[in-house]
């Protein structure tokens, strides 16, 4: 029984991060006095925090810093900016804006697809920021919030083999809760536009000080679970009858960042809480989000995200609070099945006879590489397609709506640049962060390691006449977990350079944590390992038996049941 709310709030000097965010002036800061300085390529300390709001990081090229360093030069700084793109849409106009600016201003020259159906656009120098910003601007769109303490990307479901009108639905309830959420303070508008807008600042549901932490939202069209729901705080799984959206499931608390040996931090899927009816959709947002805002520790910004708050007020308590707030009763959880989570590589046709491409793009990252040149193929598609694009949370690039006259001139270009080759399943079933060598957090290599490690599967497989199966892999380069590596059946996470700890036992459908199965151990160490889970898998696997199933049936690992308790 809970006698005074009160004492639900963290009590505790706030994190040094609070103070940056109180004393900010709503996200302003001194920006704009960093921007002028041109003796540094970087803002100082508070700034590149408060730049994150805006949807920038301060990175630099990790490669060359050893060498700068000696040469006594400052590292190689540069910006990382995440566009804002909710439910993963862009139209060609806007592909080919930010294509153009990676060409003309970037260091690195590549667009970078991300697992929450945004573009990030790495290597901008900070004389060329404010020009980003204006060119998104000019194209309706911004990098607003998409970082820091606030709603990040709002995501849903994809799959061209949902009903369209559905599909739009959940579209526009993405965008809407994108912008709903979105900070009200003219500080975007001021510090990038140049605009000055002479209302006040006020933020009348993230506060003054904006949320504990980064928030998570998914939309999720069952079957799929393209999003993974479970990385996120905040999930509507929508309920049809009838062909007609009439409500949502909510799930809260999923997340996945955890701290190597520290067991105050653990990797959470979400909790069912119960069914509402579709016009109460923003009410519980609302409600969500404000609980979360007003009860998220705030001393300690290791256990400040929704799981962490959820599990120390009872999931009880948040779900009376929601109802509370939100002015309603949850029914019972409307049964609902998942039973996909990658993408449909190559055409589909959907239920209104429009064709859809899906093109893999190996882990996001759109670049000419020697003579596989993605960038200038999806640009010669961005040039002649009508309709728009979808970003998937799988790091691919689908064409979305196209006509039969349509599909035959964009054929044309996807075979000229070699775009429709064969991705075994192996591949469309493995991801990786970005990791080194721009993620100032990575302990070892993600998005450079993949490619040739998946080979090495690959052949494991071919050699246990397993050539068309699949094991779903996930290599995140630190333990914050980017690519859903524990969401895998087999993911690695980064210790130090070169060396992983890696977890086994999860499923496809990304609804069990995999436990830790060896710690700090290197490529070859790792191929030997599972090589020998492969073999016995393929020897004594039940009939279509998968191999997280399986290490978790013969008692290889135990499962992760109730993740909260049970992680570690
Ligand atoms: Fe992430 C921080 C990249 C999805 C958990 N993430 C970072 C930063 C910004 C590093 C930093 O703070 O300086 C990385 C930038 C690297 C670079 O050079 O580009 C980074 N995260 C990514 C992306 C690009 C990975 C990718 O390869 O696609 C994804 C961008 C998503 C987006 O568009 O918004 C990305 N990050 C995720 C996910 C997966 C998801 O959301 O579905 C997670 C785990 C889910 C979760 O939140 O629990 C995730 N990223 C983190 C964390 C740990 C947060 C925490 O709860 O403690 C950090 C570190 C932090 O925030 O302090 C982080
Ligand atoms: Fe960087 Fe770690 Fe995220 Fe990979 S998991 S992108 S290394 S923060």
């Amino acid at each position: 029984m809970i006698n005074n709310i009160q004492d639900l709030i963290i009590k505790g000097k706030p994190s040094e991060e609070e103070n940056i965010k109180e004393q900010s002036n709503y996200l302003r800061g001194t920006i704009v006095n960093d921007i002028k300085n041109k003796l540094t390529g970087s803002f100082d300390e508070k700034n590149s925090f408060l730049i994150r709001f805006h949807g920038m990081y301060q990175q630099d090229n990790r490669d060359i810093r050893k060498e700068r360093n000696i040469q006594l030069l400052e590292p190689n700084y540069s910006m990382m900016l995440r566009v804002r793109i909710p439910g993963g849409r862009i139209t060609p106009k806007q592909w080919l804006a930010i294509d153009e600016f990676c060409d003309e201003y970037t260091l690195y020259k590549n667009i970078r697809i991300t697992d929450r159906q945004t573009l990030q656009i790495h290597g901008i120098l900070k004389k060329n920021v404010k020009l980003i910003h204006k060119i998104l601007h000019k194209v309706e769109l911004d990098s607003f919030a998409t970082a820091n303490d606030g709603n990040r990307n709002v995501i849903c479901s994809t799959n061209p083999n949902i009903k369209s009108d559905l599909q739009e639905i959940i579209y526009l309830f993405s965008k809407k809760i994108s912008d709903y959420l979105l900070p009200k303070t003219n500080a975007y508008s001021e510090i990038w536009l140049d605009k000055k807008i002479n209302t006040e600042d006020h933020e009348p549901i993230l506060g003054k000080t904006y949320l504990p932490r980064k928030f998570k939202i998914s939309i999720v069209v069952p079957p799929y679970n393209d999003v993974d729901l479970h990385a996120n705080d905040l999930n509507f799984i929508a309920i049809v009858k009838d062909n007609q959206l009439i409500g949502f499931n909510l799930l809260i608390g999923g997340g996945l960042s955890i701290e190597h040996n520290n067991k105050l931090t653990y990797a959470r899927l979400a909790s069912e809480i119960g069914y509402f009816h579709v016009d109460k959709l923003f009410e519980v947002t609302k409600a969500v989000v404000t609980i979360q805002r007003d009860f998220g520790n705030r001393v300690n910004r290791k256990n400040a995200k929704t799981k962490y708050t959820i599990d120390r007020l009872g999931i009880n308590f948040f779900k009376k609070e929601i109802e509370k707030r939100a002015l309603l009763k949850f029914e019972k959880i409307k049964s609902y099945q998942l039973s996909m989570r990658y993408d449909d590589i190559g055409w589909v046709k959907n239920d209104k006879k429009e064709w859809y491409f899906t093109l893999f793009v190996e882990n996001g990252r759109i670049m000419n590489k020697n003579n596989y040149e993605l960038k200038n193929g999806i640009k010669e598609i961005a040039k002649i397609h009508k309709s728009f694009f979808y970003l998937t949370t799988n790091q691919n690039l689908i064409f979305a709506k196209i006509d039969n006259n349509e599909k035959s001139k964009i054929n044309e270009i996807l075979n000229y640049y070699s775009l429709t080759k064969e991705i075994s399943a192996q591949k469309k079933n493995s991801m990786a962060c970005v990791s080194f060598p721009t993620c100032p957090l990575a302990m070892s290599e993600a998005e450079r390691f993949l490619p040739s490690f998946i080979k090495k599967i690959e052949k494991i497989l071919y050699k246990c006449n397993l050539g068309n199966d699949y094991i779903t892999l996930r290599i995140s380069g630190c333990p914050n977990g980017c690519a859903r590596a524990l969401l895998s059946e087999i993911g690695l996470i980064g210790k130090s350079l070169n060396y992983y700890n890696l977890y086994i036992g999860g499923n496809r459908l990304g609804t069990r944590i995999p436990r830790l199965y060896k710690e700090n151990i290197n490529e070859k160490e790792i191929i030997n390992i599972l090589e020998k889970l492969i073999i016995l898998w393929s020897k004594n696997r039940n009939f279509n038996e998968i191999f997280g199933d399986f290490v978790i049936r013969t008692k290889i690992v135990k499962p992760v049941i109730n993740s909260t308790y049970d992680f570690w």
